[in-house]
């Protein structure tokens, strides 16, 4: 079978473990090629840090895929995640555009906030524009509060009731019309994972919940999901893979007293990455 391609359009954060450098060793480590096109540069992500330096690379996005475009090179997924700008949203539909075939995947990771708060740096109207990147997308993978900003309704602390991930799935997928992976779903203290909607069938899967939280957990997430999907998993059994090893990292990084800005320890799993996707 040829190798699969994905190009991956995130930002790279140089110190700090989210984007770039946590999608590329992910997704390579899965036997996929990838590919990217770099939205920004930053010093630190923006989780915590103050002061870091960027580098905006909007003017660069589309001449990237223009000329992949004219060599012919395009890519079985283009996945997107953490855009510094409205302005790079279009860019990145249009870079999508250009090195994308009639069955290339666009699978997008809403990148914009979390624990009910958009990240630094975005203004208030920018789900909306977030939004029509999705409704482009087959696959988003939105937390609660990405889900729930999207739609403009009130973000809930966890546990979570099953009505209101219902309502949020249901709510997203009427907007976007993409299969939906929703993360950071809990309903008790023991286990947490994702559910997965299609438009018809509902499905939840789960892991060992640990009481603790790090920066680029997201990326990790959506960054396994994308390699096992190109490894001919199903969404359910990819979201289920993406979970097992996500939550391994937390595990893993707890066990040490680690700066939760640092990211986790994903490094110290990819031999259980590698024995999920039975490679
Ligand atoms: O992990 C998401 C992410 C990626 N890139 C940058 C970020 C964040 C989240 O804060 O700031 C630059």
């Amino acid at each position: 079978m040829a190798q699969k391609r994905v190009a991956a359009i995130h930002d790279i954060s140089c110190f700090g473990k989210c984007s770039l450098t946590v999608a590329l060793p992910i997704i390579s480590a899965a036997g996929i090629e990838t590919a990217v096109i770099p939205t920004a540069v930053l010093s630190t992500h923006t989780g915590g840090f103050t002061g870091y330096a960027v580098r905006d690379l909007s003017e660069d996005i589309v001449p990237v895929a223009r000329h992949w475009n004219s060599e012919n090179i395009t890519v079985d997924a283009v996945y997107t995640g953490y855009l510094c700008s409205k302005q790079q949203i279009y860019l990145v539909l249009e870079a999508a555009r250009l090195i994308s075939r009639d069955d290339t995947l666009l699978i997008t990771d809403p990148v914009m906030a979390d624990n009910g708060k958009l990240y630094k740096g975005f203004d208030p109207d920018y789900p909306k524009y977030m939004t029509e990147l999705c409704a482009n997308a087959d696959i988003i993978t939105p937390n609660i509060t990405e889900a729930a900003l999207m739609l403009g309704i009130k973000y809930r602390v966890g546990p979570y009731t099953e009505d209101y991930i219902n309502s949020l799935l249901e709510g997203l997928y009427l907007k976007t019309h993409a299969k939906i992976v929703l993360t950071g779903v809990y309903y008790d203290n023991r286990r947490i994972g994702a559910a997965v909607y299609d438009g018809e069938k509902k499905e939840y899967v789960f892991s060992e919940r640990i009481s603790a939280s790090y920066h680029g957990t997201g990326d990790v997430f959506a960054s396994t999901l994308t390699a096992a999907l190109l490894n001919g998993r199903s969404l359910k059994a990819a979201a289920q893979i993406a979970v097992n090893f996500t939550c391994a990292c937390i595990k893993r990084t707890a066990e040490n007293d680690t700066d939760m800005r640092y990211g986790v320890n994903f490094e110290s799993q990819i031999p259980n990455l590698i024995k999920y996707l039975e490679l």
